[in-house]
């Protein structure tokens, strides 16, 4: 992939927007701070630098589409539901966790929004519930998260065939961050996530923005298709900020380096900075109070069923 995210001005978002931004942000810078303290278990992969994709999908997005997230899905499940404290009861098993402590960061499920840390697993699963959409709920859709490396599964193929051969109102957006875990993706991937998308007929939409007003525009027409059974792939240019991981950052300093200038935190913050630091405080302050109230709580108890 040669194309990388422009460097316009990002235009100024509603505060419910920047809100939601800056909480997965916090959300996540929290997440890892816990793990270094040795307070969590299991394993997380933050979305740290691509809070922006889920963002700007929310308001495209209603209750009776289905969403299928992968193992980078905190991003994916507040943009969704709003819903903090469920997902850090959840990650860290206590009281009040959205499916009872054993789904942990990966897997969640609630109500149609589903999660699942094995790459490849979901699209096939989403072109069947799409199937069942348009059959049973004309007008809605199924949405599937999946990064650039999930491209080297074979089912993905097997779905998208299905997807374009049966017409499927199916959504997949790409998050591509160039990196899966530690292998870079021009060094795997031969020809591009659009080549293979068109190579089944299925429409290919390119994002080189970060800028959540200037997605929902271009996307909202492309989406509203997609409802009308005509699938869309969706490809994000993006960096991942942080480790694939915790701690397990190999990446040249360059790089890294690279993705934190390009980094929409920073840049919001210099492109209006009024906006930026009247929210910001106060919504680290609200992931800090929720950290320590979870943590008080008592643990989890898996009672048979998710929320
Ligand atoms: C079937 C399967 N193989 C391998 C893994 C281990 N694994 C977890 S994340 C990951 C990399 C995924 O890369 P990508 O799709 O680009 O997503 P990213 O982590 O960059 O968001 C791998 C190989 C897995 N979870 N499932
Ligand atoms: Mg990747």
């Amino acid at each position: 992939m040669t194309e990388t995210l422009d460097r316009l001005r990002l235009s100024r978002l509603g505060d419910d927007d920047l809100e939601l931004l800056l909480q997965v942000r916090h959300f996540e810078l929290k997440l890892l701070e816990l793990y270094g303290r040795g307070e969590l278990n299991g394993t997380t992969h933050t979305c740290l630098g691509q809070e922006y994709v889920p963002v700007a999908l929310r308001p495209l997005l209603g209750p009776d589409d289905h969403v299928f997230s992968n193992h980078r899905g905190h991003g994916h499940y507040l943009s969704t539901f709003r819903d903090p404290h469920g997902l850090l009861a959840e990650i860290m098993g206590r009281e009040g966790a959205v499916c009872g402590g054993v789904g942990g960061s990966q897997h969640i499920h609630r109500d149609r929004y589903m999660s699942t840390g094995v790459q490849g697993e979901s699209l096939p699963v989403a072109a069947g519930v799409a199937l069942h959409l348009k059959r049973t709920e004309p007008g809605t859709l199924a949405c599937v998260y999946i990064g650039d490396g999930t491209w080297g599964e074979g089912a993905v193929y097997e779905a998208l065939n299905l997807a374009a051969l049966w017409e499927l109102p199916l959504l997949v957006v790409v998050e591509n961050n160039g990196i899966a875990q530690s292998t870079p993706t021009a060094s795997q991937m031969a020809g591009s996530v659009g080549g293979r998308a068109a190579a089944f007929g299925i429409r290919h939409h390119l994002v080189v923005s970060a800028d959540v007003n200037e997605i929902r525009a271009a996307l909202a027409p492309l989406v509203a298709e997609v409802r009308q059974a005509l699938p869309l792939v969706v490809e994000f240019v993006t960096h991942r900020l942080g480790p694939h991981s915790k701690g397990d950052d190999i990446r040249p300093a360059g790089a890294v380096q690279a993705a934190r200038d390009n980094d929409w935190y920073g840049r919001y913050a210099h492109d209006h900075p009024d906006q930026f630091h009247r929210l910001d405080g106060p919504v680290r302050a609200e992931i800090q109070a929720i950290a320590d109230e979870v943590a008080a709580r008592p643990p989890s108890r898996w009672e048979g069923t998710c929320a």
